[in-house]
């Protein structure tokens, strides 16, 4: 009989602002609103997750609103009074009475999981079957929307030791002007860094054919989601002919589409992210079908804080082959922060606790000031 019941599962909305205004193709975020999730237990523990995601409706089918709104509403009900150390019965559950809302349930798996490795005296990274490297090299997104500022965040990344991978976000603007600024990069990063880019679906097919050509003879390393998840035959034949390999992101929005979009060869490399399979431990599975698949993996973010963040990352540690390392970066795109242990950056990588559970508490103050009233 386990004596670890859920008791209570509060939701709280978090509006912190951007260093900089950061530019996607769909949408320019100036502040990230976070939900933590606080999953309080009879046996006293409380574990903490978070549901984030990015530009309000225009990247996901979830809202910060609606996620709150879907957890306070169903997903909590269905979760309280459930034993909090069974997070097969407890994840189950949701998948039972709520379709999709990966991004809600996968608040929600963080938060059982870091209730579960404090009861334990275990990091999650454990709880997931063992960590098998401390640190994991994390990328940087140069989405200043201009050139000359791009280059020199990307100069200065690179004297400061931060980042020595560079993601920049296209699609906005005309292919030519597009192809311009992610060639200017490459060339003056030339081989200090690996340059990659993200088109957030804004090619059609007849751009990504040109645009995949010129950026592979321009030695950009990795080519994401250049076209709408929709058009999945479109997927298949650019990967088939991109000089450049193909990096499926919207595209996956769940464990069954990683499947498809394995079986059906439409990209070679996989981005992983928590929020779009339902959890840590959901993103998981789809990293194991591409290890069976033969597709390499990336540990992607959706611009989490630091508890998303490093319950991506207790996930990612666990993982035999990283090849495209991740993009955990998201803490420092934010000018404040929420908990008392801020994720340690050092030298290209992100050093994850050892401690139990996410190896993190909320600072109480700093939330009741940030919090949405
Ligand atoms: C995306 O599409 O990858 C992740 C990093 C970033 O800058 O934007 C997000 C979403
Ligand atoms: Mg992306």
């Amino acid at each position: 009989m386990t004596t670890a019941i859920i008791e209570s599962i509060e939701t709280i909305l978090v509006d912190l602002p951007t260093i900089r205004p950061h530019k996607l193709a769909m949408h320019t975020i100036s502040q990230q609103t976070l939900v933590i999730i606080r999953l309080r237990c009879c046996d006293g523990i409380e574990g903490i997750g978070e549901s984030t995601t990015v530009g309000g409706l225009s990247y996901a089918y979830e809202s910060p609103e609606s996620i709150k709104t879907n957890i306070d509403t169903h997903l909590a009900p269905a979760l309280i009074g459930m034993a909090a150390d069974n997070i097969n019965a407890a994840m189950q559950r949701l998948d039972r009475i709520a379709k999709g809302n990966t991004f809600a349930k996968s608040g929600l798996e963080s938060a059982l999981l870091d209730a579960q490795g404090k009861r334990l005296g275990l990091p999650v990274s454990e709880l997931l079957g063992g960590r098998v490297r401390d640190t994991l090299e994390v990328g940087w997104v140069l989405a200043s929307g201009d050139t000359a500022r791009d280059i020199a965040e990307a100069e200065q990344l690179l004297d400061f030791r931060r980042h020595r991978i560079f993601k920049v976000k296209i699609g906005a603007n005309s292919l030519d002007e597009d192809l311009k600024h992610v060639i200017a990069i490459k060339r003056a990063l030339c081989d200090r860094a690996s340059v990659r880019v993200d088109v957030n679906q804004h090619w059609d097919e007849s751009q990504a054919i040109r645009g995949c050509q010129v950026l592979g003879k321009n030695g950009i390393d990795l080519i994401e989601q250049p076209i709408s998840r929709i058009n999945r035959a479109g997927q298949v034949r650019l990967n088939q002919r991109s000089p450049a390999p193909i990096m499926a992101d919207e595209s996956i929005e769940s464990v069954e589409d990683a499947f498809s979009l394995a079986a059906d060869g439409a990209a070679s490399v996989f981005a992983l992210k928590i929020a779009k399979n339902g959890g840590p431990r959901a993103v998981l599975r789809t990293a194991h079908i591409a290890e069976a698949a033969g597709i390499s993996l990336y540990g992607a973010t959706m611009l989490e804080g630091s508890i998303g963040t490093l319950a991506s990352a207790h996930a990612f540690l666990t993982l035999k082959n990283l090849t495209w390392g991740t993009e955990l970066f998201g803490p420092l795109l934010l000018t404040e922060e929420i908990v008392n242990e801020p994720p340690v950056y050092r030298n290209f990588e992100l050093h994850v606790p050892n401690t139990p559970g996410l190896g993190l508490s909320l600072d109480e103050d700093r939330l009741a000031f940030f919090r949405r009233k």
